[in-house]
């Protein structure tokens, strides 16, 4: 038997979590095209005849320009030390830019075994795929092993598991074998809600948002869950509400049938708007959402 783990990092939105989510045929990790939508590092398990990798998605690497930023930050670059090995990513269709560069001074400090990957390939031609090799080079300079894939589509998943075969040094399995991810019930419906959200708003309200669970309500045949939507100011509060209360039905009918499929019973979510000025800056409460590493 054979294990290891493996960093997932880059740029905020260059579709590490669409990745993960493919490589272990899970929805673990909510994905959305607004940046800086993973906030934690989370686990996604896969076990490949007698391989068992473990992927750790992680936050984009960005400029922090509050505590949360910071958390995020920090949360990414901390799970490089101690990984077996990194994947890189990078969006294939942007220019190489400088916080490419800084995310590559990152991975290049610790001594583990770098493999490239250039997301997004959908959209590029061969003669373009080829000139991002030479910008690789030129800008970045040197990898362990460089893959080129289209995460949403699956397109070379294959060679990420046949690539990263070798870095699994481990000779014993750390997880059972129908364990996915480290993820619990509860914070997995957090982030659903999350990302109903993410999808119907723009501009500042998508890093605005926090979600908590304030009550639940367990039975065997249905669940119940009052749930506190987070914003930071009240114009955002009228725009998450909506005209006469719709974009936030949609949100709540659009999580509840997915959480539904989750917990594979009736659910009733209780959405509740609040406004919590400047969270994002706010120690404390940063710490009671779990954004406190
Ligand atoms: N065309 C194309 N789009 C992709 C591909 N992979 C991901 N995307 C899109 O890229 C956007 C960002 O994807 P995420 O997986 O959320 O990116 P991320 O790197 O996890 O982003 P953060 O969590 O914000 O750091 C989404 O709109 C995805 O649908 C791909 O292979 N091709
Ligand atoms: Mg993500």
């Amino acid at each position: 038997m054979h294990s290891g783990f493996i960093a997932i990092v880059g740029r905020p939105n260059v579709g590490k979590s669409t990745m993960m989510n493919k490589l272990i045929e899970e929805k673990v990790a909510i994905v959305s095209n607004k940046s800086g939508t993973t906030r934690d590092r989370i686990k996604g398990i896969v076990n490949k005849g007698e391989n068992q990798y473990i992927f750790m998605d992680t936050p984009g690497i960005h400029k922090p320009r509050h505590l949360l930023g910071e958390h995020m930050t920090n949360v990414a670059l901390e799970t490089l030390k101690g990984v077996d090995a990194i994947m890189f990513l990078l969006d294939g269709t942007q220019e190489i830019s400088t916080g490419d560069e800084f995310v590559n001074d990152h991975v290049k400090a610790v001594n583990t075994p770098v493999v490239l990957v250039i997301n997004k390939i959908d959209k590029l031609s061969d003669q373009e795929i080829q000139d991002k090799l030479l910008e690789i080079k030129e800008k970045l300079g040197d990898f362990d092993k460089i893959i080129t894939i289209a995460a949403e589509y699956g397109i070379g998943m294959h060679k990420i598991y046949d690539e990263l075969r070798e870095y699994l040094t481990s000779d014993v399995w750390y997880y059972p074998e129908d364990m996915y991810t480290d993820i619990s019930i509860n914070k997995m419906i957090r982030e659903i809600v999350r990302e109903k959200l993410l999808f119907y708003t723009k501009d500042e309200i998508p890093h605005s948002i926090a979600i908590e669970i304030i009550d639940i309500d367990n039975t065997p045949k249905l669940a119940r869950y009052d749930i506190n939507i987070y914003v930071e100011r009240d114009s955002q509060k009228g725009i998450i509400i909506g005209k006469d209360g719709n974009l936030l039905k949609k949100v709540g009918r659009e999580a509840r049938l997915e959480i539904e499929n989750l917990l594979e019973k009736k659910v009733f979510l209780n959405l509740w708007v609040k406004v919590k000025k400047n969270w994002r800056k706010k120690k404390d409460f940063l710490k009671e959402l779990g954004y406190d590493e």
